[in-house]
């Protein structure tokens, strides 16, 4: 398997479920700073994003909540998504609000208003972004009451708010204390540190 990645995009969660899963895999490093249709990573996936997870068919997968539920879901013994049908349905729907909403709607605003054309452009861009992500930081925040993890036992659904939550400090959002919480245990773990390591963050 082969992870197309950029250092501390949300591609980092697919390289903490890589190292959790433990199977040999490469990581390739993509410079996003290069325009989508010129990266190498065009020609494997042409929406040219990261992550990109190409498998050991040859098969390229794209879309976190896709790549995160396909390993989960290929490597059972290492219980990264509940059996339960509720367990199920309550890990999918934190994935998807980690990534659709914070991630998509929230942060991302944050990173793209860096590129507004005028400082009033992006500021507004920035805190539209930012009122998004801080809403969602508390919704999970309440998610993760009396909780270590976001559905009780660890799962994909930890792996996408530990992205989101590594990228607050950038824009001086603060997390709330269960999503501080949250980001301390997922930093004591042996494969979030090899991931961290291996992307230069450590
Ligand atoms: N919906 C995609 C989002 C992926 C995404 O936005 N990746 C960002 C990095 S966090 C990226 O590759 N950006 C480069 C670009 O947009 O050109 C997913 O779930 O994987």
């Amino acid at each position: 398997m082969k992870l197309y990645y950029s250092p501390g995009a949300c591609s980092l969660g697919i390289h903490v479920l890589l190292e959790e899963i433990g199977r040999p895999y490469e990581a390739e490093r993509v410079d996003l700073k290069v325009p989508a249709p010129e990266r190498p990573l065009a020609s494997v996936n042409p929406k040219s994003k990261v992550p990109t997870l190409v498998r050991e068919d040859g098969s390229v997968l794209t879309e976190y909540p896709a790549i995160a539920y396909w390993l989960a879901r290929t490597n059972p013994e290492r219980r990264l998504f509940p059996d339960d049908l509720d367990g199920q349905a309550r890990v999918l729907e934190a994935l998807d609000y980690c990534v659709a909403t914070m991630h998509m709607q929230g942060f991302s605003r944050m990173f793209a208003a860096r590129r507004a054309a005028t400082p009033a452009e992006q500021e507004s861009i920035a805190a539209m972004g930012r009122d998004i992500a801080t809403r969602a930081l508390s919704r999970m925040a309440a998610t993760l009451d009396g909780k270590e993890w976001v559905n009780g036992d660890y799962s994909i659904a930890d792996t996408a708010l530990f992205y989101c939550s590594t990228w607050a400090p950038h824009f001086n959002v603060e997390l709330p204390g269960n999503v501080a919480g949250h980001l301390a245990r997922m930093k004591a773990r042996p494969a979030v540190q090899a991931a961290l390591q291996q992307e230069g963050l450590a």
